[in-house]
């Protein structure tokens, strides 16, 4: 059903990435005739603003959905399993960004710039995924890498930041940080002993949302751990690359949680079957869409998070060749996990939905 103007649900609109998504569909003027912003009971009395005007936040309710048109999901796994066949049930397309139902054979995984045209399969469950935000910018700095040479194999290193968590993270970064800072009396006159002795208390500080102290450190976990031993993320980087780009693509990650506040990195080697020198990699990338190139080692010009927040594209940098096998290349790829990782990702799926499928 094409309409002028389409009544959209943000499911988690209070979160880091639902908060996102609103300010999203503002910036893109995205068709909206209606915005129905939902979270848990914990959030009823909030009004989050949209297009200058003050919305109430309402609890997720099994009836939240009649009359919606779109639904954008990003309130955790389990919400989703629960209410997005509601909602699909009542028509409401689904656009999730929780892992749920990525691999499910008969639910579209879709990066627009890597395989928009996976879109038109939506209607058998009315809900598209959105894939995970290390998968994104990956795929969309290798899709034309891809195209000219054949990617056979991606060994993948990722730098990943708190807000990749949500928003109780952020805080517990910062309020460890703030401790730490404080509380830790040394200057470059100092030994190094009086370092360790300052930093000995915070060796085991208490922690509520990651297993250990993420401030100052860098955690090899992401997600849960699988039987395999790798991480839950590190396997969806795996599964997912191989749905969306191309199923004979080996694929081995490991993800890493730095503290950062916005943006993910990602050390990429890829092997291609056809040669793709440096110069030829950084041409193909200059042109692809949804990439910026940002490679001058001379000026020390490379992606940095601090380049890559609130910025659309994914920069990709340190684009060289890699010496040690005959097709190989290494890329440096920072993208804003929150923007093109999660709800710029999921409001660019609803544009391609709107002008193509409905
Ligand atoms: P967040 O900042 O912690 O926000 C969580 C949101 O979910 C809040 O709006 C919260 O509402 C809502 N929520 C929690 N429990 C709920 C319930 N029982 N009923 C209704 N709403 C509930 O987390 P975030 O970073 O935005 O991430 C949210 C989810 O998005 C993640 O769990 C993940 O599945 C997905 N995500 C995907 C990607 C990606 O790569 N595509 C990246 C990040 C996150 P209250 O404020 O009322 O608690
Ligand atoms: C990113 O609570 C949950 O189930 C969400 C965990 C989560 C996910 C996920 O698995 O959906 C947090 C942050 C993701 C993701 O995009 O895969």
């Amino acid at each position: 059903m094409k309409k002028d103007a389409y009544k959209v649900a943000v499911v988690g609109a209070t979160g880091a990435v639902g908060n996102t998504m609103t300010r999203v569909l503002e910036k893109r003027d995205f068709p909206v005739s209606e915005i129905v912003l939902l979270a848990s009971g914990r959030s009823t009395g909030r009004t989050l603003k949209f297009k200058g005007k003050d919305y109430p936040v309402h609890e997720l309710t099994e009836s939240s959905f009649k009359g919606i048109d779109i639904g954008l999901f990003s309130a955790g796994g389990s919400i989703s399993a629960k209410f997005a066949p509601i909602a699909a049930q009542d028509g409401c397309i689904v656009i999730d960004n929780t892992a749920h139902f990525r691999m499910e054979p008969d639910v579209p995984l879709v990066v627009p710039e890597v395989n928009p045209d996976a879109i038109a399969r939506y209607t058998t469950r009315n809900i598209i995924a959105n894939p995970n935000c290390s998968t994104i910018q990956m795929l969309v700095a290798l899709k034309p890498l891809h195209d000219a040479g054949k990617i056979l194999r991606i060994v993948v290193s990722t730098y990943q930041s708190v807000s990749g968590t949500g928003k109780d993270a952020i805080e517990e970064m910062l309020v460890q940080s703030r401790e730490m800072a404080s509380s830790i009396q040394w200057n470059k006159e100092d030994g190094l002993d009086k370092l360790w002795q300052g930093l000995s208390p915070f060796r085991t500080v208490k922690t509520n949302v990651y297993p250990y102290r993420i401030a100052f450190e860098c955690l090899p976990q992401i997600d849960i751990f699988l039987e395999n031993d790798y991480t839950k993320e590190e396997m969806k980087m795996v599964w997912e690359t191989k749905k969306i780009l191309d199923p004979s693509i080996r694929v081995t990650a490991t993800a890493v949680r730095v503290p950062t506040f916005f943006g993910h990195s990602e050390s990429v080697n890829v092997e291609t079957e056809k040669k793709i020198t440096a110069q030829q990699a950084k041409e193909l990338l200059s042109k692809a869409p949804g990439v910026k190139v940002l490679d001058d080692p001379a000026n020390k010009v490379y992606p940095v998070t601090a380049l890559a927040g609130g910025e659309d594209d994914t920069l990709v940098g340190r684009i060289r060749e890699d010496e040690s096998i005959p097709n190989g290349l290494n890329l440096w790829v920072v993208s804003d996990n929150i923007l093109k990782g999660a709800a710029l990702n999921a409001v660019q799926i609803a544009e391609i939905l709107i002008d193509k499928y409905l």
